[in-house]
């Protein structure tokens, strides 16, 4: 028989919601650190990240999802959906977060394909946002109104500005499970090196591009070798794939200027996760449609 630790709380907590909502953002802000990559453009997320929060009596094992878009039908769209709602149907909660300004359909359709037995927390972020009485009229409205998803709660926070974070952390304790710890206390992801520095050359490429190419582009980190002459030294490979020969120009920009930029800033954040020098190579490849191509997705671990 396993015993349970009675004295320890500990557990899956699966994120969810529509792109953009603030998911990676709350993981991110939960466990102190940035594992998962935040923009202001939606769909940044793409693979699920999980984030651990430990503290002397509980762990929390965030799962933050890719945001679940109803209306996009390209073959990577339906994949993302398909692993949000498949990491949601074995968690110990799942969060649902909404913006505190508007309930759209999508908000209610993910509400509604939330698994009944697992308990649910609703989270209204962005409150930030919320200036006038009419607002917050509104936002009263709008709780009441999510009552008949019956959530365990349902509760206004602000990652922007750090509110009631405490708060929704002491209600996800109040929901777990007693038991061991999951994983070792010093662990913030599963996600190994390669795969964090590809995200942080992605969220680079994201700051740098228009809205044009954010959904015609991935990155592939192929090689991380310690420079044996030069300690300290990490040098990086990544290939960044784009699906139109159009768009090659504008990643690399005039006399390569755009490139460089995004060398420079994604060098700097990877300093700190390879602790040393970083020496970032990248290059640009055509690969057509890729983000149709099933078997490239499923290289990437979407699938
Ligand atoms: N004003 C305000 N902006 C926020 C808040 N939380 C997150 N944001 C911003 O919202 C944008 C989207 O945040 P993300 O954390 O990437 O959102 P996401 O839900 O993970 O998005 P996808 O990965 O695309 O599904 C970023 O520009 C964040 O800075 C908040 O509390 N207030
Ligand atoms: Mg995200």
């Amino acid at each position: 028989m396993v015993r349970k630790n009675i004295n320890f709380l500990t557990g899956y907590v699966g994120l969810a919601g529509r792109p953009n909502v603030g998911k990676s953002s709350l993981m991110n802000q939960a466990i102190g650190t940035q594992v998962s990559i935040v923009t202001k453009r939606k769909q940044t997320t793409r693979n699920p990240v999980l984030g651990v929060f430990s503290s002397p009596d509980c762990q929390i094992a965030f799962l933050d999802n890719p945001g679940i878009d109803f209306k996009n039908s390209l073959l990577l769209n339906k994949r993302l959906k398909k692993i949000a709602f498949s990491n949601v149907a074995c968690t110990n909660i799942n969060i649902v977060i909404l913006e505190a300004t508007k309930l759209l359909e999508d908000d209610r359709k993910i509400l509604q394909n939330m698994p009944d037995d697992i308990p649910l927390i609703i989270v209204l972020n962005k409150v930030d946002k919320i200036r006038t009485s009419h607002q917050k009229e509104a936002m009263y409205k709008m709780v009441a109104d999510l009552e008949r998803f019956k959530p365990v709660e349902i509760i206004p926070i602000s990652v922007k500005k750090k509110f009631q974070i405490d708060i929704l952390i002491e209600k996800i304790k109040q929901n777990l499970p007693f038991g061991e710890a999951l994983f070792n206390r010093t662990l913030i992801t599963d996600r190994d090196l390669k795969f964090r520095a590809s995200e942080i050359i992605r969220k680079n490429i994201i700051n740098c591009v228009g809205d044009e190419l954010h959904y015609h582009f991935a990155v592939e980190v192929t090689s991380i070798k310690e420079d044996l002459e030069r300690s300290s030294l990490t040098r990086i490979q990544a290939t960044i794939y784009t699906s139109k020969s159009s768009h090659k120009p504008i990643l690399i920009g005039e006399g390569g200027r755009k490139l460089k930029i995004i060398r420079l800033r994604s060098t700097r954040e990877l300093k700190n996760i390879f602790q040393g020098n970083v020496h970032l190579s990248l290059w640009v490849k055509l690969v057509n449609c890729w983000n149709k191509n099933s078997a490239l997705l499923d290289n990437m671990g979407i699938s």
